[in-house]
């Protein structure tokens, strides 16, 4: 007799041999927005996205809570606290009756008041048609908690006046539905412990980095009052029906990167495998992200599955590196990359090809469900998903027979790792030794007062930005690219240069002063990414650019508009996912429906994006990370300048 779904994947999850490879495509935001569209495959009309995947044979992945489907109206009503009420989670943080809580409903916004004795904090999310319409599931969280230090100080107090409760029989129930079909998961936040409760939900995604360098101690005055509640929280856990919990999710070595997730992460995940162990309750942790730079810190976290794991192409990992380095202790859940779904970005022989080096790379199978990572797009060619079921059922079988090895494309990943020139001429001048150290160290009055003093050396201010505060952002970029320097050192230099800048600029001549030309720049329509466009602006601005940001979710018209009333030398776009990604043609053809097409040059960037998808839709330039954009910013900014030159003679 076969085994059932769950016993298959219990078994990979544990380290044994199952009978045949489970298969666990995560398809939630595929059927919302399909479903919502009346674009489900004709097969699956009126069918629950559930009902589909048991229709074509597979198992049911169930870790990502169902945030639409809750048996209670406030389930994410607390989500800009991490606070959630979901069936699937078996312990849920409550709030005392010492937090007044006040909410006010504004069509898709949610504002809400949490006063203690110690003040008010505010936050807002948002929820919107256009979202519902995506299938994105969970609410924006569109005014964070934490907008001063002293935000810090009143959530202290609130998270002091909370406690933890248990929640086993809506997880029982919905254990019972899911049956023998999946393996359910809890969690009671998705964050690894307390400082990635803070990233995650208490501050807009940028300003993080800003607090994590600024004010460290008063984060972790607050990371301490979360302490007790995720100690408490996994003790009912541990005593809980569940066999596997979420611990952390967007693992990623930009955002949560080596020495924070050393320091802080680590030690939690380590915890909750010491505090679950013994229970036999499996830790799996969601990295969906760039794990390039912490595959030996994860290896070693004592996590037992790493879910949505996505490699290359579209990240730097292979997935024979993944299983080589870390199927002795880890199983790896994923391992098709969502793009793999995507015809018009993946042809079918690359597809073919990528699934044959999955096959016969991943050993004999042992330790391994697959999956797609991180989810399957809206605009996913459904077969493709069937294909791979066929697959799992042609040559599943375990263990592995060794196929025929066709590697996965890995130019893409060996681009990713090049090596660009350095500034290594520049940082021999001497003079501006002290500048550069003041900017690398993020050091905003020693700057300024370095700079002081080469003005009264009669030091001309154009050599003071270019030989040494814009040779150290360029040093770097390089160390940032390397991965020897992380987010906050870049985002502290930069702003440290912006304000030394700012000093200067009554020393500069008109030209000077424009050097870098004007750029407008946003994450476009129906996407809410918004870290990389950020640091791609503060890197812009470091180097001199005079950039404005637009935010995210930016339609096509409104750039157009901008554009018209701003008159920049570049537009810059930022998508993050496939599916808005069309959304950067749009913008250049309303554009040139506006006539202002050849009035400005367009720079397009975001994982997703590469040079040949710039070129087709009539970019002007890709910028494969923040460094390379400011390189192509420069080329632009040139280019713009000559054919002005040009178009005045
Ligand atoms: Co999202 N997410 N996410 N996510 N998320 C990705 C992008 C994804 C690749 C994860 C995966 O599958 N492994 C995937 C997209 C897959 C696809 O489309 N094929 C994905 C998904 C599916 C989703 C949701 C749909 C999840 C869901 O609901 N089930 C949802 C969508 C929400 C929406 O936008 N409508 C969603 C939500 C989220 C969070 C809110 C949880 C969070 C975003 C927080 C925020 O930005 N404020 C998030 C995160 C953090 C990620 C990952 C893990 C990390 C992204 C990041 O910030 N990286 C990401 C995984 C990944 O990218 N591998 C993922 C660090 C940042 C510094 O790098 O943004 O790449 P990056 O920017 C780089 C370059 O790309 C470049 O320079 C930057 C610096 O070097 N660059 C430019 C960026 N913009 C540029 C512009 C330029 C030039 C260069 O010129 C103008």
């Amino acid at each position: 007799m076969s085994l059932t779904h769950k016993q298959r994947m219990l078994m990979a999850v544990q380290g044994d041999l199952p009978d045949e490879l489970p298969y666990a495509p995560r398809i939630d935001l595929w059927y919302n927005a399909n479903a919502a569209a009346g674009t489900l495959p004709e097969r699956h009309h009126g069918r629950t996205a559930d009902e589909i995947v048991l229709a074509e044979g597979w198992a049911l992945h169930k870790v990502v809570a169902d945030h639409l489907r809750q048996p209670r109206a406030d389930a994410m009503l607390h989500r800009a606290l991490g606070v959630h009420f979901l069936k699937e989670y078996v312990a849920h943080f409550i709030f005392t009756e010492r937090v007044k809580i006040d909410v006010l409903r504004e069509g898709d916004r949610t504002r809400i008041r949490y006063t203690t004795a110690k003040g008010t904090i505010n936050t807002s999310t948002v929820y919107s048609q256009e979202m519902r319409r995506s299938g994105t599931s969970v609410p924006w969280i569109e005014e964070h908690a934490v907008k001063t230090p002293d935000d810090i100080n009143v959530l202290v107090s609130v998270f002091e006046n909370m406690d933890v409760v248990p929640n086993y029989e809506t997880f029982k129930t919905h254990e019972a539905q899911v049956a023998e079909n999946g393996l359910p998961v809890t969690a009671f936040t998705v964050a690894a412990g307390p400082v990635h409760h803070i990233q995650k939900y208490f501050l807009d995604a940028t300003e993080f980095f800003n607090y994590y360098r600024d004010h460290q101690t008063k984060l972790l005055r607050l990371a301490d009052a979360l302490s007790p509640l995720y100690e408490k929280a996994l003790r009912i856990v541990a005593e809980s029906p569940a066999e596997v919990i979420q611990w952390g999710s967007n693992f990623d070595d930009m955002l949560t990167f080596p020495p924070m997730f050393e320091k802080h992460f680590l030690p939690w995940i380590r915890k909750a495998k010491e505090v679950l162990s013994p229970k036999n309750i499996r830790v799996l942790c969601h990295t969906d992200g760039e794990n390039n730079g912490l595959m030996d810190l994860l290896h070693g976290s004592g996590m037992d599955v790493a879910e949505a794991v996505c490699p290359a192409p579209m990240t730097k990992v292979s997935i024979q590196e993944y299983y080589r380095r870390w199927s002795d202790r880890i199983t790896i859940f994923g391992g098709v990359p969502s793009n793999l779904l995507l015809p018009q970005l993946t042809p079918d022989e690359q597809f073919n090809s990528f699934m044959d080096g999955l096959f016969s790379g991943i050993g004999d199978g042992r330790r391994f469900i697959l999956g797609i990572a991180d989810t399957t797009p809206p605009d996913a060619d459904f077969e493709r998903l069937v294909r791979i079921g066929e697959m799992v059922r042609e040559k599943g079988r375990l263990p592995l027979k060794a196929g025929a090895f066709n590697p996965v494309d890995t130019a893409a990943v060996a681009g990713v790792l090049a090596e660009k020139e350095s500034a290594a001429s520049a940082l021999r001048d001497t003079r501006f030794a002290q500048i550069r150290q003041a900017v690398l160290d993020g050091r905003e009055q020693d700057l300024i007062g370095e700079v002081q003093e080469l003005l009264l050396k009669k030091t001309a201010p154009k050599d003071i930005i270019d030989q040494g505060m814009v040779a150290a952002m360029e040093s770097l970029n390089e160390s940032f690219k390397n991965g020897t320097v992380f987010i906050p050192e870049v985002l502290a230099a930069a702003r440290a240069m912006n304000a030394a800048v700012l000093f200067l600029e009554p020393h500069l001549t008109e030209k000077e002063k424009h050097r870098g030309g004007k750029i407008l720049i946003g994450t476009v329509k129906g996407d809410l990414h918004d870290i990389g466009k950020n640091m791609v602006a503060t890197m812009l601005r470091g180097v001199g650019f005079n950039v404005t940001d637009l935010g995210i979710n930016i339609g096509a018209e409104l750039f157009a508009k901008k554009v018209a009333e701003e008159r920049p030398q570049i537009l810059g776009l930022s998508a993050l996912l496939t599916t808005t990604m069309p959304e950067m043609g749009k913008v250049i053809e309303a554009l040139k429906k506006a006539g202002l097409r050849n009035s400005v040059k367009v720079m397009v960037g975001g994982a997703p994006v590469n040079d040949r998808f710039a070129k087709d839709i009539g970019a002007d330039g890709y910028g494969r990370d923040a460094a390379a954009a400011v390189e192509v910013a420069k080329v632009l900014s040139a280019e713009s300048a000559h054919n002005s030159k040009i178009s005045q003679k």
